[in-house]
């Protein structure tokens, strides 16, 4: 607390001195009556974020899981963790990764990398139909179904491409997720060329993956072949920029080796900014050259598809505001964020007078499109929006937000950019990203700021040396950011989405009358058992507090399928199936149909038992696996 008052001490000090006035209204500490009236009005943090048993969160947020490959689901203002989504591992809490469908999905693959989940929209707002999410280790990307929260669709290794960390930012009616390669590979995949060759036979990637409307299927649309400069983050455009994505590049030195030092030369790296829309046409007019089954855009020959900018020396992070017109970004190693002016950027992009090249493809003029580049502080990374004209950026080197004004400035404010610095909070400790609901959006919520911190340092109980992940809660809606809340999750969020809870009606169970699932069995009677040399197949029924059939006989080498139906229709009434020294557990939720094929290997008796406690006769919910010698 003493730290910011200083800090705000100082710059309306500053600010005096220079205008005569004590106008720095965004860090008085006293503030407004109003302000001072509604933020008692407020209540206390405890009040805030409590919401007491039996009430719900009026948010979801969304977590990436990092490296645990899956995603968080907490509710907003409480934190609480509701659920975990598997999306890139199994997880046999949910069975997911051991019925057949879903371990298709996995294919051999058991970890993913997800950093950047990305909610779908129509009309540039979130409609809470999907959840889209990447996988930085195996260049895939995900579908989650907002219906029933669960994985629908996995689509890749992506061809052509390595590294899917850039992704999956989502256009504006939900077109395309939009897709940048952080590692840059010899290509076609597979072709071997030393690492010492990197600048000259290595490409990254830039790809457009097409959306179903309907169905949300996600297919490989196109792509733009690239210098390996190590597409990092991106964002995609709305209003005067619509049409328009855009990424950061961290080593636009092309250094192929002691990253860290060698990726730090030059004093701006490039953004890319893409027309999406041009690359779409391009494609359609013939203008790609196939590659491994993907029309491929060479932007040196495609002429209006891509541009460079020159940005802040080794940025991480690239956003665009509600209004489209205003894109920040952010270098680690420069203390500001430069705010582009999009009107500016077309404005360059239609005088060639403003324009350099390299390897074909226009550099834009740094000091033409720039609007300004705002003293945000140390190591600033991402910038979130909150709809009333406030930017907010991460400062991982600084542990803080800082919470500064969108442009138009006024003359006093463009003399001196740190007049639109309006607070900074600190956090703990090195932030990475931070999200604000819907502030990739036109409108944003801006009401709560979720800070995702990089270290926690001890600040919980201790559990040893692998610590949880730190976020922290910010309520945002006073003219000072106030920390009212911290929590923490396994490794390890990115970035998240929040996302208005009454936008979405989950449904409770699978309604029986949409199964079209030819296997699904609804009574115990209905159940089958039948046998054919080799392989065994049932029809198994789960129903309180029973299985049927309860005894599955097969002779050893036999393979057995089971196609297992929760007959439930009531809400939460779960069962498991899980098959002792097989390694097998099912999960099926009410009125769900899943198939699980083994083979029976193993002579002996094996019992099998529900594993989702589902009544009073939980226990007693059992049966046999018989395995005879051959
Ligand atoms: S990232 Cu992890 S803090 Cu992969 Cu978007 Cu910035
Ligand atoms: Cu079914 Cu426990």
């Amino acid at each position: 607390m003493k730290m910011k008052t200083s800090y705000c001490a100082s710059l309306t000090l500053l600010a005096s001195l220079l205008t005569g006035t004590a106008f720095f209204a965004g860090c008085s500490d006293s503030g407004s009556s109003a302000t001072q009236a509604s933020s008692q009005n407020k209540g206390s943090a405890a009040e805030r974020t409590y919401v007491a048993p039996g009430e719900k969160d009026e948010y979801y947020l969304f977590y990436s899981g990092g490296h645990s490959g899956q995603v968080f689901v907490a509710g907003l203002p409480s934190m609480r963790h509701l659920i975990t989504i598997p999306v890139f591992a199994p997880s046999p809490g949910t069975g997911y990764g051991f019925d057949d469908e879903s371990r298709e999905m996995l294919g051999d693959f058991t970890w993913g990398d997800v950093h950047h989940p990305g909610l779908s929209k129509t009309d540039g707002m979130y409609d809470g139909r999907w959840l889209f999410v990447n996988d930085n280790a195996n260049n895939r990307v995900a579908r989650i179904d907002l219906r029933d929260f669960k994985t629908k669709q996995i689509l890749g290794p992506i061809p052509n491409s390595s590294g899917n960390h850039g992704s999956s930012f989502v256009t504006e009616n939900s077109e395309y997720l939009l897709v940048g390669t952080r590692f840059s590979v010899p290509l076609p995949m597979g072709r071997f060329a030393p690492v010492e060759d990197y600048a000259d036979e290595f490409n990254g990637m830039v790809s457009g993956l097409k959306v179903d409307p309907e169905s949300g299927d996600l297919s490989v649309g196109w792509q733009i072949i690239t210098p390996p400069f190590n597409w990092d983050l991106g964002s995609t455009g709305k209003g005067p920029s619509s049409g328009w994505a855009f990424w950061t590049s961290y080593n636009t030195e092309m250094a192929h080796t002691k990253l860290e030092a060698n990726a730090s030369q030059r004093d701006r790296d490039y953004a890319a900014f893409v027309n999406w829309r041009a690359a779409e046409a391009a494609v359609k007019d013939g203008k790609a050259d196939m590659l491994d089954g993907v029309p491929v855009i060479d932007p040196a020959k495609v002429p209006g598809v891509l541009y460079y900018v020159p940005i802040g020396k080794s940025p991480h992070g690239i956003d665009v505001d509600p209004s489209g017109r205003w894109i920040a970004a952010s270098g680690k190693l420069q203390p500001t964020t430069t705010v582009f002016d999009f009107e500016k950027v077309q404005a360059a992009i239609d005088n060639k007078e403003f324009q350099a090249e390299f390897r074909g493809v226009p550099v834009l003029n740094y000091d033409v499109i720039v609007e300004g580049e705002v003293p945000v502080g140390l190591g600033p990374l991402h910038t979130q929006y909150d709809g009333k004209g406030n930017a907010y950026t991460s400062l991982y080197i600084e542990s803080a937000v800082a919470k500064w004004k969108l442009p138009p400035w006024t003359d006093a404010e463009k003399a001196n950019l740190e007049f639109t610095v309006l607070d900074k909070i600190g956090v703990h400790y090195n932030i990475g990203h931070l999200v604000i609901g819907g502030s990739d959006t036109r409108a944003p919520y801006g009401d709560w700021l979720v800070a995702m911190n990089k270290l926690s340092k001890g600040r919980h109980l201790s559990v040893g040396p692998s610590q949880p992940e730190s976020s922290q809660l910010i309520d945002i809606t006073g003219r000072k950011m106030e920390m009212v809340y911290e929590s923490f999750t396994d490794p390890e969020p990115h970035f998240a989405q929040i996302l208005k809870a009454d936008m979405i009606q989950p449904i409770e169970v699978y309604p029986k009358a949409e199964s079209n699932n030819p296997n699904a069995v609804w009574s115990l009677s209905d159940a089958t058992y039948t046998r054919e040399p080799g392989k065994v197949t049932a029809k198994v029924a789960a129903v309180r507090s029973q299985f049927g059939p309860d005894k599955i006989t097969a002779e050893v080498g036999d393979t057995v399928v089971l196609h297992i139906t929760n007959v439930e229709q009531t809400t939460d009434i779960i069962h498991g199936f899980a098959i002792s020294g097989y390694d097998l557990n099912v999960i099926i939720d009410p009125g769900e149909t899943k198939s699980v094929t083994f083979k029976a290997d193993k002579v002996g008796v094996f019992p099998f038992y529900c594993t989702n406690f589902c009544s009073a006769l939980h226990q007693e919910m059992q049966g046999y696996l018989e395995v005879k010698p051959a």
